[in-house]
């Protein structure tokens, strides 16, 4: 195709071919009877499950959960091997999801969207690819992931390391082969803390660099077992019941409102119990004020550390791994891991703290920091994304009067509901900023989205709108209550990507909708409802 001009008509574009992307496309093209083109810089179907294939890789929600919910049929026919799935079987499930309801033969693999302009005169978007293809659509749903650009830090001397150079999100398809390899790697978060045990079984010599230690957590993994599985299959719709009835779209039984409230040896039950449990039991599943209120906080943070030091043989790396007590509990994402913190016991695993003795430079052969040179073959970017907005400037979006929609966003996102922005006819986000996003079990907070937008289609059909878009002071009221309710809680103290602050220069702005999943529905719902309240419809002339 490389070279060739072509242009075409659709209904509706979509970019990706994730949980999001193929969800949509089924909606549009099966439900709504629309035509709908999805492009895909991937040669396949599963967006973060199709990159993401870094030694480790699992979800840290429950498969049962962590999975499409619209179809009873593909509930039942679909069985998990594990109880937090791996990265391959999730990636499978997704191929088999695409082969079931027939949706490759309407994805571009290997195509990039290059950029999508609104033309108001026709009020459609226009959409062009890099391999020289013009869409021109109604509707446009840039479904590109929260978490999709990688954030790669440009230290000194970057590019001239000689051995092989990797970033967790863009793992090769063929894998690494870490035998008799010295390794390093920079960045302690919730990707590193799943792949640094399983190199270092693997490799010869392994270097973590940690900036900033974590509260990292017990997922405890096993395999799936059948009779919960039919337990689960039998039940399903109570299942999902629960889930949305939870804050995170995962309902967690042992929750309690206060840590305040218990006494000493109360709240230590509660949190060996949650401990037990695994998962975020501990982060969201066992006291209801433990991110709202610094004593509440403390008490899990402490009950962590005392976790760390118990696990780690050598004093100082254990004082080393446990993070300060200015830094509050669960106010980053709470990481999952599997025998993380017994790594650093292993007498191939060096811990080296940039914290206090910063990366100087790349060199060659390794890095130097300001306390000495290390060397390697292997270096590893587990440094995480540039999340929500990433991927969508990266795509060169303008809205009407061609106004770039990182210049609509240069102080921080505007949406009303996460759903729209003001000046952007017709473009939806799934799970974008401001909506419960990354808080939420992400395929459900992707089916609700992909609903709202498939059914307000179908509004603006039947009565002849040709445009939507939010009203600026309904989107100023949403980023406030937004900003009100993240306010309430300590997750703004920390530096997260929650807030962009990961990224140097990126405006730093709460960037999730904290009320829980099932009040944003309702408020969505409401909206819908109510012909769309907070958005302005155009009618066709
Ligand atoms: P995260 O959580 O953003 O973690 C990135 C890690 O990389 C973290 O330890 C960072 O340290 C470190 N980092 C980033 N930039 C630098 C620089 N410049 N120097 C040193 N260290 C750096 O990304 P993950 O991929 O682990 O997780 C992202 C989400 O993906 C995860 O939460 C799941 O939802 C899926 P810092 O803490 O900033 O000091």
């Amino acid at each position: 195709l490389s070279g060739t001009q072509t242009t075409s008509v659709a209904d509706a574009v979509v970019v990706g071919a994730g949980f999001a992307g193929l969800y949509m496309l089924h909606l549009l093209r099966d439900k709504l009877k629309l035509k709908a083109r999805v492009f895909e810089s991937a040669d396949g179907v599963g967006g973060t499950w199709y990159w993401n294939r870094y030694p480790g890789a699992r979800c840290d929600i429950p498969s049962h959960h962590y999975s499409f919910s619209f179809s009873e049929e593909l509930q039942q026919e679909w069985t998990w091997s594990e109880k937090y799935a791996a990265q391959p079987e999730i990636l499978e499930y997704l191929e088999f999801v695409a082969r079931k309801f027939d949706l490759n033969k309407d994805i571009s693999f290997g195509t990039r969207v290059s950029s999508a302009h609104f033309n108001e005169a026709e009020q459609r978007w226009i959409i062009t690819t890099d391999r020289g293809e013009t869409v021109v659509a109604r509707y446009f749903i840039p479904a590109v992931g929260t978490l999709s650009d990688a954030n790669i830090p440009k230290f000194k001397g970057h590019g001239s390391f000689q051995g092989q150079v990797l970033f967790t999100g863009k793992w090769p398809k063929e894998g690494v082969n870490f035998a008799g390899k010295r390794v390093g790697i920079i960045g302690t978060g919730a990707t590193a803390m799943q792949a640094i045990p399983v190199i270092a079984e693997q490799a010869a010599h392994l270097t973590v660099f940690q900036r900033t230690p974590n509260y990292g957590t017990p997922l405890r993994n096993e395999p799936m077992d059948p009779a919960v599985d039919r337990e689960v299959k039998a039940n399903y719709r109570t299942l999902r019941q629960q889930a949305w009835e939870s804050f995170a779209g995962v309902p967690f039984e042992r929750l309690k409102p206060s840590a305040l409230a218990d006494s000493p040896e109360e709240r230590r039950k509660q949190y060996e119990a949650c401990w037990e449990d695994g998962g975020f039991s501990l982060w969201i599943g066992c006291y209801g004020d433990t991110l709202f209120d610094h004593t509440a906080n403390r008490y899990a943070a402490d009950f962590v550390r005392e976790k760390i030091r118990s696990r780690v043989k050598d004093p100082a790396v254990a004082a080393l791994l446990c993070p300060p007590e200015s830094q509050a509990y669960g106010t980053k994402r709470q990481p999952c891991e599997t025998h993380y913190f017994e790594t650093f016991n292993r007498d191939n695993v060096r811990l080296v703290d940039i914290r206090t003795q910063p990366i100087d430079e790349i060199l060659p052969t390794g890095l130097r920091t300001t306390g000495g040179e290390h060397a390697f073959d292997i270096l590893i970017y587990a440094t995480g994304f540039d999340a929500f907005t990433g991927a969508m400037f990266k795509m060169d979006i303008r809205g009407a009067g061609g106004r770039p929609l990182q210049d609509y966003w240069s102080a921080g996102p505007r949406t009303l509901y996460g759903l729209g922005a003001h000046g952007f006819p017709n473009m939806f986000f799934i799970t974008g900023p401001q909506s419960p996003s990354v808080l939420f079990n992400m395929p459900l907070g992707i089916e609700m989205h992909c609903e709202w937008i498939a059914d307000c289609i179908t509004y603006m059909n039947a009565h002849g709108y040709t445009a939507i878009s939010a009203n600026t002071e309904d989107e100023d009221r949403w980023i406030r209550h937004t900003k009100e309710l993240a306010d309430a809680t300590l997750l703004p103290e920390a530096t997260s990507w929650y807030l962009g602050a990961n990224i140097p220069g990126k405006p730093r702005v709460f960037m999730v909708y904290l009320g829980g999943g099932k009040h944003y529905k309702e408020v969505i719902s409401r909206c819908a409802a109510e012909d769309y309240a907070g958005f302005t419809l155009t009618p066709s002339s």
